[in-house]
């Protein structure tokens, strides 16, 4: 599975749901599928994916989802604990797994060594977890996770297939147009 592939599977799906991307290709990815105001873009900030994402997750009741990277989770496995530890039912993460720093120079990560995030994720008690390497199987689970309460976390196993041109983010730009439409608790 590619992740440009499965990000076009989470664009078909996602509905307004606000999405917040990790540095690099994700992003990349995210940007040339289609600007979107609900889309949160980091650049520079990783490991913050998905802390950013649980503190959004925290103070609204729609969906949000992390599309996070493996190497970035690693450096900060902390958040999957309070993840865990807060569990907020809106809560979706994705880790585009490609068992590598890509965006430095394809360093081989903990996961490619035997770590295995989901197995972390359950014994951090999240209560819905999956693993799926094709994309029939990342739509059927994502959907699941976007239909039902969570917190989610999805592991999804990809191929590196080369990048795309680097997204002209500019962070005020991202924060502003989120802000605007972002939809805070009832
Ligand atoms: C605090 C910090 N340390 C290191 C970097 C350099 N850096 C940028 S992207 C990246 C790799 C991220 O790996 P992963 O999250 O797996 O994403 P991938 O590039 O594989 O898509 C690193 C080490 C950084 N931006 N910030
Ligand atoms: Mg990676």
């Amino acid at each position: 599975m590619r992740r440009l592939d499965a990000t076009g599977i989470v664009l078909k799906h996602i509905g307004d749901s606000a999405i917040v991307s990790n540095l690099g290709p994700t992003t990349d990815e995210v940007w040339h599928s289609g600007l979107r105001a609900r889309n949160f873009y980091t650049y520079g900030a990783m490991a913050l994916c998905s802390s950013l994402a649980l503190g959004m997750a925290l103070v609204t009741k729609e969906k949000v989802v992390s599309l996070d990277g493996d190497g970035s989770l690693l450096m900060n496995m902390g958040t999957i604990a309070t993840i865990g530890r807060e569990r907020p039912g809106n809560l979706i993460v994705v880790v585009w797994d490609n068992e590598e720093w890509g965006q430095t120079g394809h360093q081989p990560s903990h996961t490619a060594m035997g770590t295995d995030l989901e197995q972390v994720a359950q014994a951090c008690s999240i209560p819905k977890t999956a693993t799926v390497s094709t994309e029939e199987d990342f739509e059927a689970v994502f959907q699941t996770a976007l239909a039902s309460d969570g917190p989610w976390f999805i592991v999804a196993n990809i191929q590196e297939t080369g990048y795309l041109p680097v997204a002209p983010i500019e962070p005020e730009m991202t924060v502003y147009r989120f802000r605007e439409t972002f939809v805070g608790p009832a």
